[in-house]
């Protein structure tokens, strides 16, 4: 319902610390609507310009098939999928655009080969080719459009709060390169800050055995040797990342992003009923930023 909704728009915030920013709103009407379910960061600091948005959730959740849903229906939104792709074929410098692309390997295959070996390797790629994506200016079409949206399938920040923090604990990623990761992605992330910004996660949150079936069922060769005990690792870290908020964060912007959590647990690639009820959470919630 739009209450929960709105419950969840307020994402951490106790309803004392809500009703505490409220007192201080400057205008009468502001509280009012922010008392009727519009979420207070867009009621205080109203603000214009696009709504950017990354889709989180665990290896093989359904972000992609999300995404796709989203795609039908708002055509108008810029998407931009997981650039997975670019990982499992790495390109020499100067091939790209060539026939013959000569390929130096795949590197995610390579990760989940060697992990000691390759995890830190991947973590840099990775981070490198989602900044590039979320650096990309803004489709002429996207600054022209009244309520403009963009979404991304993950975000910088769960390459770090999630993969590269996880690999760390799990002793894939040694202390030494764990502080290299940090020191550069604090680095790069507050060089970019603003271009960088987010004004909402979507949770698509389901048990770590629903995503070792749809891992199964993707049938993603790099994937077969994933085992349940590391999707249980990775749920853990989204949850206590986008749901407790018990994870250390380093940047002040990221404190107070509302989180949309949407259990996906029942199948939605086919079911109409299951998309509709998810669709009318994602207009709610985006509506309100
Ligand atoms: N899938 C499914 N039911 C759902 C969502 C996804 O059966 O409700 C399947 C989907 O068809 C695919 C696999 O689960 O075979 C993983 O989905 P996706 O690639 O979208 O996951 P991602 O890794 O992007 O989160
Ligand atoms: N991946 C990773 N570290 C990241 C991002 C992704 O190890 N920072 C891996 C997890 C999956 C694949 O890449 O094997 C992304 O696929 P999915 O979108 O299905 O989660
Ligand atoms: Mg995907």
């Amino acid at each position: 319902s739009a209450e929960v909704v709105a419950a969840q728009v307020v994402g951490g915030m106790t309803a004392g610390r809500l009703l505490r920013r409220l007192l201080r709103t400057p205008s009468r009407s502001m509280a009012q609507s922010a008392v009727g379910g519009v979420c207070p960061s867009r009621g205080l600091h109203a603000e214009l310009g696009p709504r950017s948005l990354s889709i989180e959730g665990n290896i093989a959740v359904g972000k992609s098939t999300f995404v796709k849903l989203l795609t039908k229906t708002y055509p108008e939104w810029h998407i931009a999928t997981e650039p997975v792709a670019t990982w499992q074929k790495v390109q020499a410098p100067g091939t790209q655009k060539a026939f013959t692309a000569q390929s130096l390997g795949n590197l995610l295959d390579m990760m989940y080969q060697e992990p000691a070996r390759w995890s830190y390797t991947f973590q840099t790629f990775s981070f490198m080719s989602r900044l590039k994506v979320q650096l990309e200016p803004f489709p002429e079409k996207l600054l022209q459009a009244r309520k403009a949206v963009q979404i991304f399938e993950r975000s910088v920040y769960s390459d770090r709060y999630i993969f590269a923090k996880n690999l760390f604990e799990n002793g894939s990623i040694s202390d030494i390169e764990w502080h290299i990761y940090q020191d550069w992605h604090s680095f790069l992330l507050q060089k970019f800050a603003s271009q960088l910004r987010l004004h909402g996660f979507i949770y698509l949150q389901a048990t770590p055995q629903v995503c070792l079936k749809r891992l199964y069922q993707r049938a993603r060769e790099e994937e077969k040797g994933v085992e349940l005990t590391y999707l249980e690792q990775l749920h853990d870290q989204h949850e206590a990342w986008l749901v407790h908020k018990t994870t250390e964060l380093h940047f002040e912007a990221l404190l107070n992003i509302p989180v949309l959590v949407l259990d996906v647990n029942d199948d939605f690639s086919e079911e109409v009923t299951k998309q509709e009820e998810l669709m009318k959470k994602v207009n709610i919630f985006v509506k309100n930023l």
